[in-house]
């Protein structure tokens, strides 16, 4: 089976970095591949992708080497089965808060004797092997997002579930959720419990991974010791692009 080499670069202590797409499209997807990133995460909680255009995203993506990872909207059983189904080496679950919810997550991205996902990956094994059934239990990652006052709270309960690969802070939700506001640095409670999920992961041996938005945000984040980062998101890779060249121009 096709070796995931995000999961692979995490899990040897090297930091993988990748970026969001927001956008639909399948041509911004691919030219954001190519650039190099080790994985791109489709975001169907966020913009404007829907489970009917992500197969399409997902194949362009093919021709790069970045692994395709999915943000579903929720905890949704369908939604996980069909994008994994349509080739997303990992799936990404926002607002988990406590084991049962983790739990779930395991039952719905993997084979028996793990989980109970139902057989059908129509794209998956065109893109992964033949061998699919039986390799993709390690392969896959599966990431509960941890982004509020519980899922802090019941961090360790949720992280120690067997086939939980690790888990995707989000912190500007977990700002919000300890009555923060969106803007501005995150509040010092906030970096307290990001440093806590942390530790957590890392005395699990799991796969610790974060939303940075900006650059410098990205490199702290990895001397902190997260080892998957995804820095901004398409819309705001463009908008800085095509900002930064008007005002080189104009000035
Ligand atoms: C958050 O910061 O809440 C996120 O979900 C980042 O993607
Ligand atoms: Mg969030």
């Amino acid at each position: 089976m096709r070796t995931n080499t995000t999961r692979q670069r995490a899990l040897a202590d090297e930091t993988a970095i990748g970026t969001m797409c927001n956008l639909a499209s399948p041509l911004g997807a691919e030219t954001l591949g190519q650039c190099g990133y080790d994985f791109i995460v489709l975001d169907l909680q966020h913009g404007e992708n829907g489970i009917d255009g992500v197969q399409v995203l997902m194949q362009a993506l093919s021709t790069t080497p970045a692994t395709p990872l999915v943000r579903v909207t929720a905890n949704s059983a369908i939604q996980i089965q069909r994008v994994l189904d349509l080739g997303a080496y990992g799936v990404i679950v926002p607002f988990i808060n406590n084991r049962q919810e983790a739990e779930e997550i395991v039952k719905n991205a993997f084979y028996p004797p793990l989980g109970s996902r139902s057989w059908g990956p129509t794209r998956a094994m065109m893109y992964a092997g033949n061998d699919y059934f039986a390799g993709s239990s390690q392969e896959i990652i599966a990431l509960p997002m941890l982004e509020s006052a519980d899922g802090l709270a019941n961090a360790k309960e949720i992280l120690e579930v067997d086939g939980i690969s690790g888990c995707f802070v989000g912190p500007t939700d977990l700002n919000i959720s300890l009555g923060h506001t969106p803007d501005g640095p995150l509040a010092s409670d906030t970096e307290e419990g990001i440093a806590e999920i942390l530790k957590i992961t890392q005395d699990l041996g799991k796969i610790a991974a974060i939303h940075a938005i900006s650059i410098e945000d990205a490199k702290k984040r990895s001397e902190q010791g997260f080892r998957l980062i995804t820095v901004a998101a398409d819309t705001r890779l463009l908008r800085l692009g095509a900002q930064q060249t008007l005002s080189a121009l104009r000035a």
